[in-house]
């Protein structure tokens, strides 16, 4: 990686919001253009965000500043980019199941799927079953991603991945949230599991091939 590259990664991996603008507007004007910094500077520093998550190297606070130091170089390349520039990793449609409120780690992992270049439909929280399938129906989603943060509305995740699995052959289904385990997963036939954002990005790729 040139050195350019490597002070962009380093900067997301530092979450140093005031470095990245000046970094990216010094490599632009180097010559350096738009999709090689979004290819050999942003993204591979959220492919160390993710793994380092999992193994605890880096906390949640981390990775939320990490996340905002991407948006932000994004935001500085986006008007250079042509749509060809950006290849979309896949598309995920996630939301938290019915009867169930909480958002914070569902917004987390489609924040952190976003930055990895999935293109994200967050349809939000208390989610039933025909939201998803309609969401399935209009997004042609590579993947689903359900929340749950209730023991009591495991059964509604249950059901969700079943629906969505009875009518979309092709689409995959993961879940996670507190109360979900690996072997509740299993259980719900669903296809995988995380128990935090970075997995659930490496995940995602891992089904998106
Ligand atoms: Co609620 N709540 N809450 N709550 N709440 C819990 C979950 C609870 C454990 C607190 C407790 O009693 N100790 C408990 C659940 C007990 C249980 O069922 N086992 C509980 C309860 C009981 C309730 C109410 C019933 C309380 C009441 O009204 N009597 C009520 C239910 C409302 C409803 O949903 N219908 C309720 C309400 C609320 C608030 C609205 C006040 C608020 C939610 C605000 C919001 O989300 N916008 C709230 C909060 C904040 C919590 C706690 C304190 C924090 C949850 C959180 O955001 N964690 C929580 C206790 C706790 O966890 N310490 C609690 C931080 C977040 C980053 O983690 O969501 O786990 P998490 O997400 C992680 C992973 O789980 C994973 O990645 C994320 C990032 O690493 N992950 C996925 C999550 N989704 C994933 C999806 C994936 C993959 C990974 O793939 C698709």
């Amino acid at each position: 990686m040139s050195e350019q590259f490597q002070k962009i990664s380093d900067c997301i991996l530092n979450g140093d919001d005031e470095e990245i603008t000046s970094l990216i507007k010094e490599a632009l004007d180097s010559g350096i253009n738009a999709k090689d910094i979004l290819n050999k500077g942003l993204i591979p520093a959220m492919d160390i965000v993710g793994p380092k998550m999992e193994s605890g190297e880096m906390f949640i606070p981390e990775v939320l500043m990490a996340a905002d130091v991407m948006k932000a170089g994004l935001e500085e390349i986006k008007p250079l980019l042509s749509e060809g520039d950006i290849s979309t990793a896949g598309t995920v449609v996630i939301g938290t199941v019915q009867g169930d409120l909480h958002d914070i780690g569902k917004n987390l992992v489609a924040m952190m799927l976003e930055v990895s270049g999935f293109r994200v439909v967050d349809i939000g929280v208390d989610k039933d079953i025909n939201s998803f399938l309609e969401a399935c129906e209009k997004e042609k989603p590579d993947v689903v991603g359900l929340s749950a943060l209730l023991t009591t509305t495991m059964s509604a995740m249950k059901e969700t991945v079943a629906a969505i699995k009875d009518k979309f052959k092709d689409i995959k289904v993961i879940v996670g949230g507190a109360p979900v385990s690996c072997d509740f997963a299993k259980s719900i036939n669903s296809d995988g599991y995380s128990d935090d954002a970075g997995g659930a990005v490496m995940l995602c790729k891992s089904l998106v091939k």
